[in-house]
Formats: structure tokens, sequence, C-alpha cells
């Protein structure tokens, strides 16, 4: 059967502000897995707490909410269980970088064949619209009246000396070349993180589609080669008049379940042996 964006319909429509990023990030997250003939049955979406997370009602997939912040913890839970199971997670820059910040740098660090989706908006848009990790410094918002005065954090470099093996940025309003980057980011074997601009229309005044369009430039029409970790930092802190979008750094590098000696013989869910275990454990209890 060919997967489509249709094959994800669950009959309900998205509550989203109009015109909200995640619009896009959404049609492209169901367009790339059609590309990839990944169908509703065949993988698991693992999503945070925020309107990100609302995506669940809108795509019939195997999916999974996490607590805020802990999308990853279950993500790597149902990756060690059936590691053939395609796994990806859809978080928000507050639920994987504030909140769950603390994973995602040990995910990275372990490096299991996942792929993080972050919507990146700099806001925890749920909430209404206080400032998040990701929050440029002056940026005011509803927590920050007076603008915010942190410097922000950066996913993508903490994604790189972290250790994740491919990090790119995309925008919500280029659903084309986000769909590619989607593509891509779930072929690669290993921890891949996919930061996404994506404009919070309601509570963002300043970061708005014409805003990105006015800056982004795209690393694939130069002559950029996403090989080079220390060059791949310098791309990642560029930020202000230009910005770019594309794949900063990609690695082969064997993942967590490569090394796990326990999965050696497949994947724990089809491993009888395991179930016996398991059953002898629990009969300790009864
Ligand atoms: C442990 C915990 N702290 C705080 C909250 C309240 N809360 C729910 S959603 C949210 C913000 C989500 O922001 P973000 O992850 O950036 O997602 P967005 O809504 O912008 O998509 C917060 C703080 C919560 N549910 N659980
Ligand atoms: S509050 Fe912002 S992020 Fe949330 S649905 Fe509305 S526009 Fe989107």
């Amino acid at each position: 059967m060919t997967i489509t964006a249709d094959s994800f319909k669950t009959g309900y429509l998205p509550t989203w502000c109009p015109g909200c990023g995640d619009y896009g990030i959404w049609m492209s997250l169901k367009n790339a897995l059609g590309e990839l003939s990944i169908g509703p049955d065949d993988g698991l979406i693992v999503y945070g707490i925020g309107c990100h997370g609302n995506m669940y009602d809108w795509m019939r997939t195997y999916g999974f909410i996490g607590l805020h912040g802990r999308a990853l913890p279950v993500a790597q839970g149902a990756k060690l269980a059936n590691h053939r199971l395609p796994v990806i997670v859809v978080s928000g820059d507050g639920d994987c970088l504030g909140e769950g910040g603390n994973h995602f740098i040990h995910a990275a660090k372990r490096n299991p064949d996942i792929n993080v989706i972050i919507h990146d908006n700099q806001v925890y848009g749920l909430t209404t619209g206080q400032a998040s990790p990701t929050a440029k410094a002056g940026f005011k918002t509803k927590s920050t009246p007076e603008g915010v005065v942190d410097e922000p954090m950066n996913p993508l470099t903490l994604a790189i000396v972290s250790g994740a093996t491919f990090v790119a940025r995309g925008f919500a309003g280029d659903p084309l070349g986000l769909t590619k980057l989607m593509v891509e980011a779930v072929r690669h074997k290993g921890f891949s993180v996919l930061d996404v601009l994506q404009p919070c229309v309601t509570f963002d005044k300043v970061h708005t589609y014409g805003w990105y369009r006015s800056r982004l430039y795209s690393l694939s029409a130069s002559d950029y080669a996403p090989t080079d970790k220390l060059r791949a930092l310098t791309k990642a802190v560029e930020w202000g008049d230009h910005i770019p979008v594309g794949i900063f750094y990609r690695e082969e590098k064997p993942t967590s379940e490569d090394r796990e000696p326990a999965l050696a013989e497949g994947p724990l869910v089809s491993q009888r042996e395991s179930q016996g275990n398991l059953d002898s454990l629990l009969e300790e209890f009864q």
C-alpha cells in the first residue's frame, strides 16, 4: 500500500492557532513518513507536552505523550525494547531543552537511533507565551516584560558537543525543505536532532514568517560539508541578519543499540528467553 499524508488522518482537525508554524511541521512529517514508506503501523512517535504535543491527536500512528520533558526516556525505552522500530520524538524547545534538558544531553551522548524534531518557537506556547530556553536576549514575553536578560541556549551547538551524530535546522515555513531534512534525519542511523524554527503567531510578534524569510539561507546552496565538528559549531552560532538552515553535522558511529550486548540476538520483544526470565522474576514478587 502506498503511504501518503492522508494515511495519517485521524478524523480530528488541529486546534492550533491559525497560521501556527506547527501546521508546516505536521504536514512535513506526514509527507516525510510517506516518502520513507513508514506507515501508521510501522513506527512510534513520542510527544512532549505543549502545543507541539497536541499533534498526537492528529496523527494516526502508534503514539505516546510523555510527561513534560520526558519524551526522550520513553522513546529510549521503546527503542531498547524493539530496536527495529523507527522511533521519532516530537518535542518543543521548552520540553526538550528546559524540562527535558538533561535527557537530551544524555541521549545525544548514547547515540540511540532516534530522531528528535524540536518545535523551536522561543516560547512556552501552551502555557500562553512565557520565555523558553531558546528565547533570545532582549525578547519581550509575558514572563519577561522588560526583555529576556539571559543568553539563549543553542540547540545545535548543544547537540553537537553532546555527541549527536546528525544535527540540522529547518524552517516551518518551508515544508518542502523541511520534508527533505526530515527524510534525511530519519534515515540517519543514530541520534538525529532537527531544530525547526517555528513561528508562534500568537505570542511572538517579532520572529514572524517574514522575519525568518528575510534572513534564512540554505547551507546546501554553498560548498559547506557537514563533516567537520569545529566548522559545524562555527556555523551553528551564526544568528542575526543571516541564519543558516540545512544539515550542520553528520557522522557515522555505532548506535547504543549496536553496542548493547543484550540486543545481539534480536529485539528484546521477540526474545522468548527474556520473556521466561521475566516470568521467573515476577514469580519472586507473588
Ligand atoms: C513538570 C511540568 N512543568 C510544567 C508544566 C506546565 N507546562 C505544560 S506545557 C508547558 C510549556 C510547553 O512549552 P514547549 O515545550 O516549548 O512547547 P510549545 O507549547 O511551545 O509547543 C509547560 C511549562 C507541566 N505540564 N509539567
Ligand atoms: S500558542 Fe503559538 S505555538 Fe501554540 S498553537 Fe498558538 S501559535 Fe502555535
